[in-house]
C-alpha cells in the first residue's frame, strides 16, 4: 500500500459496514435456531429499554438481498457480519444445524454477486443459552465448544471467505455480561469476568488455529473496544493514576496477553476480581499473531479519581459534543490511539472494525434522511485515521457502525447508528446522507 497524501488512503483500502447478528436478524426462532443468552436476557422483566428484543430486529434474516443491494448502492466494498452461534449449533456443541449453515451460505453468496467481500465475525455476544447453563464463557469447556463453532463455519464458508474475525470485544462480553451484569447474561462477579475475558481469549488463540487450517490464504485477527484514557484534569495526580488504572481496565486487560505481554499486574486488583487458573501454554496460544488488530473506537475515556465523576462519562470541555448515549465525539482521540497501539505493541496491520455514532432526530423527509452530526461524525473520524496513517499506523480499511440501524443491547430500537434508517413498523430501508457521504469517500478513496 502507498501512504496515504492529500487525503487519500492508501490503495487498496477496505471500505466497509458492520452489524452483528443478533442486532439485526430476527428470526430467533425459524429453522431450528436454538435459544440464546440474549433471547433469554432480552425477555426477562427490566433488563433492556421497554423489554425491547431482538426477536424481529432489522428482519434481515429474510431481507438479506435487499440489505446486500444497499451496500452495493453505496459502492462498499466490504461487509462485516457475525455467524449466530445458536443457529449453526443450536445446543452449543454437537449437532450442527445445517439449515443455520444455509442462511450464511446465501448471504455470502449474495454478496459475492454484488462484488462485496464478506468479513466474517465468529462471535459477537449471541452465546447459546445451553452452554449458559453449562457456566458460561466462566468456563473453560465454552473453549472447546467454540471450536466446534469455528469448524463448521470455516468448513461450510471457507471456499469463498477469507477474511475472519474470531471474537469482538471481549471486554464488553467479559465486564459487562458477566462482571456489572448490565448484558446477557447478566451475572455479576468480577472473578467471573476475568475467567471469561481469559477463555475468551483462548477461544481466539484456537479459532486462529482452526481459520488457519480449514481455509488456505485465510486472514484472521480479534476485535477490540479500545478507548484513551486521559486524566480528566491534567494537573491533578489522583487524576492521572485514575487513567492509568482505567487503561488496564478498558485497554491492557487485553492487549497486553495478545501481544505477549501477559496480563497486566493489578489487573486483579482493579477490576475486584480474582485471576483464573492460567494454565501452561494458555498465554503463548493467546499471543499467537493475527494477521491484523481490530480497533473499535467510539468515544475517549477522561478518568478522574472520584469514581462517581468518571461515571458520568466527564470532558474537560463542558461544552464537547455528545452523542445519544452521552458518548463525548472526539476524532482525535483516535488518532492519539492509533499512534500509541504502534507504539506500545506494533501490529502488523490494523482495521477499523467499527466507528460510528448514535443521534437522535433521524426522520424519513421525502426519502431522505439528514444525518449531519453522523456525517460530521464519520469525517472528522476519517479524518484521524487519514492522520494517523500518515505518520505510519499500518490502517488497511474502515468498517463504520452501522449497516442498519438495530438492536443496540440493552439500549433496544432507540439508540440509532446506522447509515441507512429502519422504519422498524415497516422494515423499510432509506439511506442516510451519512450513507451517501460514505459512499463518496469509498468511491474515491479519499476524504471527502
Ligand atoms: O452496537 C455495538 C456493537 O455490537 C459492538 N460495538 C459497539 C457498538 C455500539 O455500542
Amino acid at each position: 500500500m502507498s501512504e496515504a497524501t492529500d487525503g487519500a488512503f492508501p490503495d487498496g483500502f477496505t471500505w466497509g459496514v458492520a452489524t452483528s447478528s443478533y442486532q439485526i436478524e430476527g428470526a430467533v426462532r425459524e429453522d431450528g435456531r436454538g435459544e440464546s443468552i440474549w433471547d433469554r436476557f432480552s425477555h426477562t422483566p427490566g433488563r433492556t429499554v421497554n423489554g425491547e428484543t431482538g426477536d424481529i430486529a432489522c428482519d434481515h434474516y429474510h431481507r438479506y438481498r435487499d440489505d446486500v443491494a444497499l451496500m452495493r448502492e453505496l459502492n462498499l466494498g466490504a461487509y462485516r457480519f457475525s455467524v449466530s452461534w445458536p443457529r449453526v449449533l443450536p445446543d452449543g456443541r454437537g449437532r450442527v444445524n445445517e439449515a443455520g449453515l444455509d442462511f450464511y451460505d446465501r448471504l455470502v453468496d449474495e454478496l459475492l454477486a454484488a462484488g462485496i467481500k464478506p468479513w466474517v465475525t465468529l462471535y459477537c455476544w449471541d452465546l447459546p443459552q445451553a452452554l449458559e447453563d453449562q457456566g458460561g464463557w466462566p468456563g473453560r469447556s465454552t473453549v472447546d465448544a467454540f471450536t466446534e463453532l469455528v469448524e463448521a463455519v470455516t468448513r461450510r464458508l471457507g471456499d469463498r471467505v477469507r477474511d475472519y474475525i474470531t471474537v469482538n470485544e471481549p471486554f464488553i462480553m467479559a465486564y459487562l455480561g458477566y462482571g456489572l451484569g448490565l448484558h446477557a447474561p447478566g451475572r455479576r462477579d468480577m472473578t467471573d469476568a476475568l475467567a471469561a475475558g481469559h477463555h475468551a481469549l483462548l477461544a481466539h488463540g484456537r479459532a486462529l488455529e482452526v481459520v488457519r487450517a480449514n481455509v488456505p490464504g485465510a486472514r484472521a485477527g480479534i476485535t477490540l473496544s479500545l478507548a484513551p484514557t486521559y486524566p480528566l484534569d491534567a494537573d491533578r495526580e489522583a487524576d492521572h493514576e485514575a487513567a492509568r488504572r482505567d487503561d488496564v481496565l478498558f485497554n491492557r486487560w487485553f492487549l497486553d496477553p495478545l501481544f505477549g505481554r501477559g496480563y497486566p499486574d493489578d489487573l486483579a486488583r482493579i477490576t475486584g476480581g480474582t485471576m483464573p487458573q492460567i494454565r501452561d501454554g494458555d498465554l503463548a496460544l493467546i499471543a499467537a499473531p493475527g494477521d491484523f488488530l481490530g480497533v473499535n473506537y467510539y468515544t475517549p475515556t477522561y478518568s478522574s479519581a472520584d469514581p462517581a465523576i468518571s461515571d458520568s462519562l466527564p470532558h474537560p470541555d463542558p461544552g464537547v459534543e455528545r452523542t445519544a448515549l452521552n458518548w463525548p465525539v472526539e476524532p482525535g482521540a483516535l488518532t492519539d490511539l492509533l499512534a500509541r497501539i504502534q507504539r506500545d505493541y506494533a501490529p502488523r496491520s490494523i482495521l477499523i472494525a467499527e466507528n460510528g455514532a448514535a443521534f437522535d432526530g433521524d426522520r424519513v423527509i421525502d426519502g431522505r434522511v439528514a444525518d449531519p452530526r453522523r456525517t460530521a461524525y464519520l469525517a472528522g473520524h476519517l479524518r484521524a485515521v487519514h492522520d494517523a496513517i500518515a505518520v505510519g499506523s499500518p490502517v488497511e480499511g474502515y468498517f463504520a457502525w452501522s449497516a442498519l440501524d438495530n438492536f443496540e443491547w440493552a439500549e433496544g430500537y432507540g439508540k440509532r447508528f446506522g447509515i441507512v434508517h429502519v422504519d422498524y413498523e415497516t422494515q423499510g430501508r432509506t439511506i442516510k446522507d451519512s450513507g451517501r457521504y460514505l459512499a463518496r469517500v469509498a468511491t474515491s478513496n479519499r476524504l471527502d
